[in-house]
């Protein structure tokens, strides 16, 4: 059975004055931030837009520009993506001796990295021979998830949550991760291991899924917090906010990006328990995971990712019911405060704050490609007058820490640039190449060798939770590639030998992914190995899932 839902055309051309004013303001509203954190931050990892200044916080790697580099080239500017992008091969160095949050690391360093490597080709960017399935930023997000890896490194399969980038984990580190510290690996390894031919990331991002699967309660539901050693549940709050959300975002996006029916299968499992122990009057509360009991009736900011990912999956009703509920918070305060409690209609004590976050405009620009309604406009512009008017100082944006009094803290979070500005860019911009079969022709851009061709974006873009986007045709393509320099390799070996010493069968590929790209064909001692050349068919990715926002599923 299909099931496509069309995005009506007036709602694509209607206005197209006023759309283009406000990206205007949208434009310059990332400038004012941007420009200053450059000035006034660099390299620092984020602005303190209160005194003009930057600190490191995630890390110590210009964590802001590295999450904004996409951002550029979305809002068109290649040469200043160009520019940062070889001032971070120059500058940016993931051999130090510091503590780092796996997670933090993975969705915001390696996510927009891989990001930004995949665009490198529409950004002008001079590409190696053999890109995308190699490439300097590819070679750096490698780098960096490489120092993740020993985190995964436990008799479960489980990661810690921080990991030193030089020592690896610390042996008085913390067993207990929060769900979504287990749970939101897999878009980013798989991508590194579908493009470099390198199996370990997408093997340990799996691993962790799996057992993650396996703690789950009688009743289907999972906590908040886990010990990833001994597999206790130490915080057993069940919900969708905070500690869990890009857990099952993570299941939603990778079953689409990888077309993957396990995936798919334990979150609609999970879907099944969410609505009938947490979802009441279309908002979402959190429960006790083994008796489904309610724990907290609060929505949290974070929530409000939801009704995006129940459209990706079609399930539109619900997710324009859930987005009213939150969108009336929105306007009650003119901002999402973080907690919300849902009986009393107000804020939470000492959880009045709205650090710019943006997952309220995500969900908008998801239901605004997917009904076409203007409702989800006027949330975009409700957002861009409130940021301006309550959050703007002379050096860029403020962390709002109460939503009451509108008291400021003295904090840019480097997600604002990634993800709040790109997504409301996108929610104005409909016709922009990253939705994906929009009006600039088909969506898709070429690239390849000698050998052939690959088209990319072809099968539209998967944002990682931090927005940054990845292109599954180029996941295919390496692959593909891999697969065929593989199969050419065997036939090689095959005719090389006497028949009666015919070779091996080659090794039992894992997970469906094609063996290492590392090897070579047949080469001679001292031989350096050939840049890969692309050998992509012309139609190369059958995007059986990702349409216009859509999950398109065909069972038939
Ligand atoms: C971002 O870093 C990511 O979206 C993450 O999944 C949740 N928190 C922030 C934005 O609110």
């Amino acid at each position: 059975m299909c099931k496509i839902l069309t995005v009506p055309l007036y709602a694509l051309c209607c206005k197209k004055k006023i759309l283009k004013y406000k990206i205007k303001r949208i434009k310059s509203m990332f400038y004012h931030a941007y420009n200053s954190y450059l000035d006034n931050a660099f390299p620092y990892d984020e602005l303190r837009p209160l005194t003009c200044d930057g600190q490191d916080t995630w890390g110590s790697f210009s964590l802001t520009l590295i999450d904004a580099l996409d951002t550029l080239l979305v809002l068109g500017n290649h040469t200043e993506f160009q520019r940062v992008a070889s001032l971070l091969q120059d500058t940016v160095d993931f051999d130090i001796d510091v503590n780092a949050s796996v997670f933090e690391t993975n969705i915001r360093v390696v996510g927009g990295l891989l990001s930004a490597h995949l665009l490198a080709g529409r950004a002008g960017m001079e590409l190696e021979p053999g890109w995308p399935c190699s490439g300097p930023l590819l070679r750096m997000a490698e780098d960096a998830a490489r120092k993740l890896l020993p985190a995964f490194q436990t008799a479960t399969g489980m990661p810690y949550g921080t990991v030193n980038l030089l020592h690896g984990v610390s042996p008085t580190e913390t067993p207990v991760t929060c769900t979504a510290g287990v749970g939101t690996f897999i878009l980013e390894f798989a991508t590194l291991s579908r493009l470099t031919g390198d199996e370990t990331f997408e093997n340990v991002a799996r691993r962790a899924l799996r057992a993650l699967w396996k703690t789950r309660s009688d009743i289907g539901l999972v906590g908040n917090h886990i010990d990833i050693l001994s597999k206790k549940w130490v915080a057993q709050d069940a919900g969708i906010g905070a500690g869990v959300d890009s857990y099952f975002e993570y299941l939603v996006k990778g079953s689409i990006m990888l077309q993957d029916e396990e995936l798919l299968h334990m979150f609609h499992e999970y879907d099944r328990a969410i609505q009938n122990y947490t979802r009441f009057d279309d908002w979402y509360l959190w429960v006790q995971m083994h008796k489904g009991t309610v724990s907290m009736p609060v929505f949290q900011s974070l929530e409000a990712f939801w009704p995006g990912l129940q459209s990706l999956l079609g399930n539109l009703d619900s997710a324009v019911r859930t987005f009213q509920n939150y969108y009336s918070v929105w306007r009650q305060f003119g901002g999402l405060p973080e907690f919300y409690s849902i009986p009393q209609g107000y804020t939470v004590d000492k959880r009045e704050g709205y650090p710019l976050r943006p997952e309220l405009i995500e969900s908008a620009m998801y239901l605004f490609r997917a009904t076409g309604d203007h409702t989800y406009l006027q949330l975009g512009l409700d957002a861009l007058e409130s940021i301006e008017r309550i959050a703007k100082t002379p050096c860029g944006y403020a962390t709002v820490k109460d939503l009451r009094d509108h008291q400021l803290d003295n904090r840019m979070e480097s997600f604002f640039l990634a993800e709040t500005i790109k997504y409301l860019y996108l929610l104005f911009d409909p016709a922009h190449f990253l939705h994906g079969g929009g009006t600039e022709g088909d969506g898709s851009w070429e690239e390849g060798g000698e050998g052939g061709q690959c088209i990319l974006g072809a099968g539209g873009f998967i944002f990682n939770t931090e927005a940054h986007p990845l292109d599954p045709a180029a996941l295919y393509c390496c692959s593909r590639h891999a697969r065929d320099r593989q199969e050419l390799r065997d036939i090689l070996l095959s005719l090389s030998q006497p028949a009666e010493e015919k070779p091996k069968p080659p090794a039992k590929q894992t997970d469906g992914l094609p063996a290492s790209q590392s090897e070579s064909i047949a080469l001679k001692p001292g031989e350096r190995k050939a840049a890969p050349l692309l050998s992509c068919p012309v139609q190369p990715f059958s995007a059986r899932l990702s349409i216009l926002g859509q999950v398109f599923t065909d069972n038939t």
